[in-house]
């Protein structure tokens, strides 16, 4: 009995040894040690062993059985490391290889121009404020001194969404909300998408956006507007940059003016970006209208305003030299990524 039971554990562990996988390990376990195996019939072959030899016999069973499991587990063990060192070294990582250059998107330039702009007048102690896009009749004209009868009222200009609401044709709107909070003064920067009925063509769009500003302090004169703004253009085209202001009509302000900047292109010279008169018209401003600042409460001899006007769209097409305004709402990345 005891050379048997030596012989099947030799057996076992030889075969335990030649195997290659887990499986035909297992495979091995159930035919040595299963309910069916081998060792566990010598077991049941109890009955007919002597009485005297039974715990000799049951002895050797049970340090065969000891025997078989501890190699089971060792060839187990070094199985699954040798396993895992395969795994390991089949996903070892270079770390030395160059990364995947990932695509990141362009700021537009619609977005850097803003950015810039709203950089300098916050450099100024401007606050930055935004209103909504879908307005009261009232505010984008009426507030803002636009008779009932005036032209930029007229049905071609304005989107209507009934007869008292309008997309706005100006970010205006948020300077009066702004004014109705009755806190003074005001120092406001009011950048946003505005509306207008006009054809689409190399200079125009239906929407695009504008950048207002509104100054409402004590003892404010033309003096500080055309500081203000002198500052703005130096700051946007150059320390060189001179301003010049051509007299204007705004319903809004009185008196009104247009900003010219010498041509940053040519520096005054003459070329085709400034079609030859070394000027480039920039935007529109005056100072606060009085009808507009007393529909609001707000006492006339004590406080004074000026305010300014700025096409978003224009500012980024100059400074980047983009000939066509179509450009920029296709959202070409060709034309995107060169910013
Ligand atoms: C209040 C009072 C006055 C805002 C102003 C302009 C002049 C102006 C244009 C520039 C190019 C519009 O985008 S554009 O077509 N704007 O010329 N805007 S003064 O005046 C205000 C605003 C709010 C309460």
């Amino acid at each position: 009995m005891k050379e048997k039971l030596q012989k099947i554990r030799e057996e076992a562990i030889r075969q335990m040894q030649e195997a290659t996988t887990l499986d035909k390990l297992n495979d091995i376990r159930v035919a040595y040690l299963g309910k069916k195996g081998e060792l566990t019939s010598v077991l049941k072959g109890m009955k007919d062993v002597p009485a005297e030899e039974r715990p000799m016999v049951g002895q050797f069973v049970n340090e065969a059985r000891t025997a078989i499991e501890e190699k089971l587990d060792e060839i187990k063990k070094d199985m699954e490391k040798k396993a895992l060192d395969l795994r390991l070294k089949s996903e070892t990582i270079d770390v030395t290889l160059p990364a995947k250059k990932s695509n990141l998107g362009h700021r537009h330039p619609n977005t850097i121009a803003l950015e810039e702009v709203e950089r300098i007048f916050v450099g100024m102690g401007y606050e930055v404020v935004e209103g909504p896009e879908v307005e009261y009749d009232y505010y984008n004209f009426e507030a803002l001194n636009i008779p009932a009868n005036h032209p930029a009222k007229d049905e071609q200009d304005t989107f209507y969404i009934n007869d008292k609401i309008v997309l706005r044709t100006q970010t205006s709107s948020v300077q009066v909300h702004e004014m109705e909070k009755g806190k003074l003064p005001i120092r406001m920067l009011a950048p946003g998408r505005v509306f207008r009925a006009d054809e689409v063509d190399a200079t125009h769009s239906p929407s695009f956006h504008q950048i207002e500003g509104l100054v409402i302090d004590k003892n404010i004169t033309f003096a500080d507007l055309k500081g203000t703004l002198e500052v703005f253009a130096q700051e946007l085209f150059g320390k060189e940059t001179k301003v010049k202001f051509r007299p204007h009509h705004f319903p809004f302000t009185e008196p009104s003016a247009e900003m010219d900047v010498t041509c940053f292109k040519c520096g005054g010279k003459g070329c085709r970006m400034c079609k030859g008169s070394g000027w480039i018209e920039i935007l529109g401003c005056g100072m606060v209208h009085p009808r507009v600042l007393e529909m609001r409460g707000i006492d006339t001899n004590e406080y004074q305003g000026f305010a300014f006007g700025v096409g978003l769209e224009r500012i980024a097409l100059l400074k980047y030299e983009i000939d066509d305004m179509r450009l920029m709402y296709e959202n070409d990345e060709r034309f995107l990524k060169q910013f």
